[in-house]
């Protein structure tokens, strides 16, 4: 068991055998699951937002240091399932992750501790794998003595974990606190994927994701989780600029004008945020364009959900 609060040790040059292996990001929607991906490989992978439910499918990020390969698997946050077919395959993703990882990092939130982290870390436990609790959001925690309590009784309450690290994945503060905590538990084996290799997903999701993220700041209430998006164009013209066209899928006909907004103001702000980040993603010039169409119910119908990617994470 390893309790630590403190400043973040300086890297550690590492002696011993080549470890690789499946370290699975979980915990209830919004601890900071993905924040932590993107903090842990140094660039965005996984979208954030403030809303849970934000991930909805699997995404890998693969961290290559010399002898060492840990391939973090970012999850949709577990939750009580409602009726959408969308919230159960979320879920079914997670559980799978934690199935197939070496070592399953459950995250919670400093800030507070729910019956909803409980169920994670009862389902963790449950699954035979090593399991490191990662204690996110610290930034939040001051003095930083607050947490002491927290994870004394975190330490108390699971005996089976093999570390308790506190860190902040927003400010990327001691998060080699937590590689080194997983890193033990890594078989020994050579990389499983090419050092190069930093992501599983490719670009038209990653364009999809990032319209996405946007529509998800800027709508309200329920709205959002009834969004899909995908990439149906995406190359690039003959002077280097990339072309990129995506549908935004809507449940009802009454949803498009909320997504379009009054005078089309929405969708333009949406498409203007998105086209700053999708620059920086594709590294040149985008023009992007978006249309808005309704496919009735696709968060619970099966084809609809697998025609939109939503189908095969668990699988
Ligand atoms: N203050 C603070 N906020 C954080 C930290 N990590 C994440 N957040 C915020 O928490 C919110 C949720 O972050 P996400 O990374 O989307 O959380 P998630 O667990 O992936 O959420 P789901 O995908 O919905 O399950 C965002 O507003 C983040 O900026 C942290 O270390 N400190
Ligand atoms: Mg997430």
């Amino acid at each position: 068991m390893c309790l630590w609060v403190g400043p973040m040790p300086a890297e550690v040059d590492r002696v011993g055998p080549t470890r690789c292996g499946y370290v699975a990001l979980v915990g209830r929607p919004n601890v900071g699951k993905s924040t932590l991906l993107n903090a842990l490989l140094g660039t965005k992978l996984s979208i954030v937002t403030p809303k849970p439910h934000t991930t909805r499918q699997r995404t890998l990020g693969v961290l290559s240091r010399p002898g060492l390969q840990i391939v973090f698997v970012d999850t949709p946050g577990l939750h009580e399932v409602s009726g959408r077919t969308l919230n159960r395959l979320m879920n079914d993703t997670a559980r799978q992750a934690i199935h197939d990882a070496d070592v399953v990092l459950v995250m919670l939130d400093a800030q507070a501790v729910r019956d909803a982290d409980e169920v994670v870390l009862e389902a963790a436990m449950a699954s035979g794998r090593v399991v490191v609790i990662g204690v996110n959001k610290v930034d939040r925690i001051r003095p930083r003595e607050r947490l002491l309590p927290l994870m004394a009784g975190l330490a108390e309450r699971w005996p089976q974990a093999r570390a308790i690290v506190p860190f902040s994945a927003l400010r990327a503060d001691n998060l080699q606190q937590l590689i080194a905590a997983v890193e033990p538990h890594l078989p020994e084996g050579p990389p499983l994927f090419p050092e190069h290799m930093i992501t599983d997903r490719d670009l038209a999701h990653r364009v999809a994701e990032a319209i996405r993220e946007k529509l998800m700041m800027q709508l309200r209430d329920e709205l959002p989780y009834g969004i899909a998006v995908s990439a149906e164009t995406l190359q690039r013209d003959e002077g280097g600029r990339w072309q990129v066209g995506a549908v935004i899928w809507v449940e009802h006909e009454r949803h498009k004008g909320m997504v379009i907004g009054k005078g089309g103001q929405l969708l333009k702000t949406v498409g203007t945020q998105a086209r700053h980040d999708l620059v920086r993603l594709l590294g040149g010039a985008v023009h992007l364009e978006l249309w808005v169409k309704v496919r009735s119910e696709w968060s619970s119908d099966e084809r609809a959900l697998r025609d939109l990617g939503y189908s095969g994470d668990s699988a």
